[in-house]
């Protein structure tokens, strides 16, 4: 077998794959990720072109190239292991809408994993609310491996390397694609290097900085320095007169939900990005339940999401649906710190919890 962290480094400096013409086994792999049936409706500004009756993902620069990491992953795995390989295509063959999706997942959500599936089989189709969370916190909790702070650059490497087509790491709050050496780093405008953000402000939490939550990879995301600090620790919401708008939308200005403080400010994701945030804040709900000492904030309490929160978080979540960038990173995180978002793989579980 062959794990795609043992192929990171060669992966790296080639993050473009022709496709056809091909072997057949390379072939095989890269058209399982967009078998058919496959809605490129989904995948708003990407390119497409049916080959043979399979979707490819096309690249502006070169036809028929691959620059989604994972089918980079898939690609060496090809070359590497057939028997990888195969593992790996039933593993995302699924991404349109398959035989081996979940009958509870709604169809317009990329499936989930093989991975993600048995991971949460044990939790019990009949638990909803209180039970459901306890549930998901027991688990999450008991498989969670604690990183280093340190550790988090190198395994965004692994996690956000090659996401939408970026040839680099991927930013969420800016357009931006970063080189591992461009980690700040002092800034002084956007563009200049990229930091762990702390999606779910650290100081809500208190700051500590032990055992988990400051360096848990599902919510410490690679992000603009520069933008991360024009965030500071505003909450989550969306924004009227934006005093900053980023490279990739994200926006600093007045909050404008009820809820919020009149005047005060708000950072706001772009739409695509929208869904992600609100199910890292589901988990994050989840993971720490009674594990947070304080802190009474505008969008939490401890590790409760307060009302006017918990309602948009719910709405961006049903307005982004999971796509498969979204379920690759989740998949890449529980190879590096073994437990995953359920938020992910079962967007479903959002409509079973009625109080995060
Ligand atoms: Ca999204």
């Amino acid at each position: 077998m062959v794990y795609a962290g043992d192929l990171k480094s060669p992966i790296r400096k080639d993050v473009r794959v022709r496709v056809p013409p091909a072997p057949p086994a390379i072939s095989k792999c890269v058209r399982a990720f967009f078998r058919p049936p496959f809605s490129t409706s989904l995948y708003e500004g990407w390119q497409f072109a049916s080959v043979d009756g399979w979707t490819h993902r096309v690249d502006t620069t070169s036809r028929y190239t691959c620059s989604v990491f994972r089918q980079v992953v898939l690609v060496a795995l090809a070359l590497s292991a057939s028997a990888a390989c195969r593992d790996d295509v039933r593993t995302v063959a699924d991404a349109g809408g398959g035989a081996g999706a979940d009958a509870t997942v709604p169809p317009e959500h990329a499936s989930p994993t093989a991975a993600g599936v048995a991971y949460f089989a044990d939790i019990g189709s009949g638990l909803t609310g209180p039970e459901l969370v306890g549930a998901l916190h027991r688990k999450l909790a008991a498989d969670h491996v604690s990183l280093s702070f340190d550790a988090l650059y190198d395994a965004y490497q692994a996690l956000d390397q090659g996401r939408e087509g970026c040839t680099g790491i991927y930013d969420f709050y800016s357009s931006k694609c970063w080189q591992p050496e461009q980690a700040c780093g002092n800034y002084t405008r956007e563009g200049d290097c990229f930091n762990r953000e702390h999606s779910w402000p650290k100081s809500w939490w208190g700051g500590a900085t032990a055992p988990n939550q400051h360096q848990d990879l599902v919510a410490v995301i690679p992000a603009d320095g520069f933008v991360n600090n024009t965030r500071s620790q505003l909450p989550l919401g969306p924004v009227i007169s934006a005093t900053y708008t980023s490279s990739n939308g994200s926006k600093r200005g007045l909050c404008n939900v009820a809820g919020t403080e009149p005047g005060s400010a708000c950072f706001e994701p772009p739409d695509a990005l929208k869904g992600d945030f609100a199910r890292i804040y589901f988990y994050m709900a989840v993971r720490y339940e009674g594990e947070f000492s304080c802190c009474a904030e505008t969008a939490v309490n401890r590790a409760d999401l307060v009302p006017w929160q918990e309602t948009m978080l719910r709405d961006w979540h049903a307005i982004d649906p999971v796509d498969i960038a979204e379920r690759n990173r989740n998949e890449d995180i529980f190879g590096i710190q073994r437990n995953r978002n359920p938020f992910v793989d079962y967007p479903t579980f959002v409509d079973r919890i009625d109080d995060f």
